[in-house]
């Protein structure tokens, strides 16, 4: 699997082949199948099941060299694939900076969101192609696909803001996202 390039970093371009995610050059590649989402969707005897059964891929990370450091800001490529467990939409885990620093989204191919909470207050972001989602400073956020097909965006953020995944299992996400009859529905998160 290929690695992030070691700063300096010299000015370079990345071609983005947007059917696939693909970027060339690419940095590291990460799979996240259903049972590397242990504690996110509601539903945990539906999860535990499909997890025996298939386990699906639900998406992948395909990120550019820029490494994760010090002023340095970092690009990669999340896919969502269409899908849902116990009716909730398929999901990225969903993470906290430790270092409060912003971040943008922007959306590729198919149709999601963000679901954003800072601890109190909750919002949801539609995201669709040619749309920016601004994810200010301590918000924690995670992505759903809404649609039946791929869902693709862009994030930059900086190298130094880090990623912190128990934020959210201990505190929660705001709202969770379902599909009802192909139509999304956002309840409140219940820890
Ligand atoms: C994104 C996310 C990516 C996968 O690049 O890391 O969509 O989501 P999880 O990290 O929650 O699994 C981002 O927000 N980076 O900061
Ligand atoms: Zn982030």
């Amino acid at each position: 699997m290929s690695q992030y390039a070691k700063p300096p970093i010299q000015p370079f371009e990345i071609s983005l082949d947007i059917p696939t995610g693909a970027l060339s050059p690419a940095g590291p590649t990460l799979i996240r199948k259903l049972s590397d989402l242990e504690g996110c969707f509601e539903n945990k005897e539906a999860f535990q099941s499909e997890v025996a059964q298939t386990n699906p891929i639900v998406y992948q990370v395909i990120s550019s060299l820029v490494p994760e450091t010090a002023r340095e800001l970092p690009q990669s490529i999340t896919t969502i694939y269409p899908g849902s467990c116990g009716d909730e939409l398929y999901m990225t885990k969903g993470h906290q900076h430790p270092d409060p620093q912003g971040e943008i989204y922007y959306g590729l191919e198919g149709t999601g969101g963000i679901i954003l909470f800072d601890g109190k207050e909750k919002k949801w972001l539609d995201i669709s192609p040619g749309k920016i989602g601004y994810i200010p400073p301590g918000w924690a956020h995670r992505s759903i696909n809404t649609g039946s097909t791929p869902y693709k965006f862009l994030a930059v953020y900086p190298g130094s803001a880090g990623h912190d995944y128990g934020w959210v299992l201990a505190k929660g996400m705001g709202f969770r996202a379902f599909d009802s009859n192909g139509k999304l529905v956002l309840k409140d998160f219940v820890i």
